[in-house]
């Protein structure tokens, strides 16, 4: 990372995109990460790679969801962990949530490689190497949960989900958060808040919300009843479809 001048005007997209090649050379990232990642490049770059007020509102409101939860997890894929374990094991703390590895193509070497990466990060405690309950109605290596962690948890926040495992953790009763820079994507459209904003971005800003909530004692329930997702999601649509600021 040290050859990209921070002054060249494309740092901040380099520098993701040799997190993950990072991550890939580490195990941590799966290879199809990067055409993962490519996609969500794209749609950054039709966002104006800024986080749009709506998405804005919706951190704060996952910020809400995840200081109300009774129990709430964070589930980490191959991509969040490279692009952003400091911001994980803060917004974990802040909010006292659990930190569970979930992947869709599902190694114990990438688990355990992930989950090691993460405590090299600062987190104490990361669940996924259990993996004794399973998502019903999956037929893929995300179903794949720990009984104390995803499989009871009320609140997941999924960054970068696939949307069957969206689809299923609905069903499921859960209420989810979901991080997708594509907002007509499955999991953004099943999500109780979709987030359009790059992970990078959107992680720093759910936790400067929860200590602003907290700090100020704000009324959580009224937040969260406020929010209405279809029109996040619809003013991210309109960024991309027609580049209007009034996202
Ligand atoms: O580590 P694993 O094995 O669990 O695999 C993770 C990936 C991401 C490869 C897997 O979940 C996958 O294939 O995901 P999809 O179906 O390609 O969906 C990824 C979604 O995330 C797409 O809608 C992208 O636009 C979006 N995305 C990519 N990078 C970012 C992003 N959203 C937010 N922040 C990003 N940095």
């Amino acid at each position: 990372m040290d050859e990209i001048p921070e002054s060249h005007p494309r740092h901040e997209s380099l520098t993701q995109r040799h997190r993950l090649e990072a991550g890939v050379d580490a195990g941590i990232t799966s290879r199809q990460g990067l055409i993962a990642h490519g996609r969500g490049e794209t749609f950054d770059y039709l966002l104006g790679e800024r986080t749009l007020p709506s998405a804005d509102t919706a951190e704060r409101v996952a910020a809400a969801h995840l200081l109300r939860a009774d129990h709430a997890v964070l589930s980490v894929n191959g991509n969040v962990a490279a692009l952003a374990p400091d911001e994980l094991v803060e917004l974990a703390e802040t909010v006292g949530a659990d930190l569970e590895v979930n992947l869709f193509n599902r190694t114990e070497q990438r688990i355990r490689a992930i989950a090691e990466h993460l405590r090299d990060h600062g987190a104490s405690e990361v669940k996924g190497l259990t993996a004794d309950a399973r998502i019903p109605g999956l037929d893929h290596e995300r179903a794949k949960v720990d009984a104390d962690g995803i499989y009871t948890a009320d609140v997941v926040l999924v960054p970068l989900e696939d949307g069957d495992r969206a689809e299923a953790l609905g069903e499921m009763g859960k209420t989810e958060l979901v991080v997708d820079l594509n907002p007509m994507s499955r999991s953004a459209a099943v999500a109780a808040v979709p987030i359009v904003d790059n992970v990078v971005r959107a992680l720093p800003s759910i936790t400067d919300h929860a200590r602003d909530l907290r700090e100020q004692a704000t009324d959580l329930d009224a937040i969260i009843e406020d929010f209405d997702p279809e029109e996040t999601r619809a003013a991210a649509e309109r960024q991309i479809r027609q580049g209007t600021t009034d996202g």
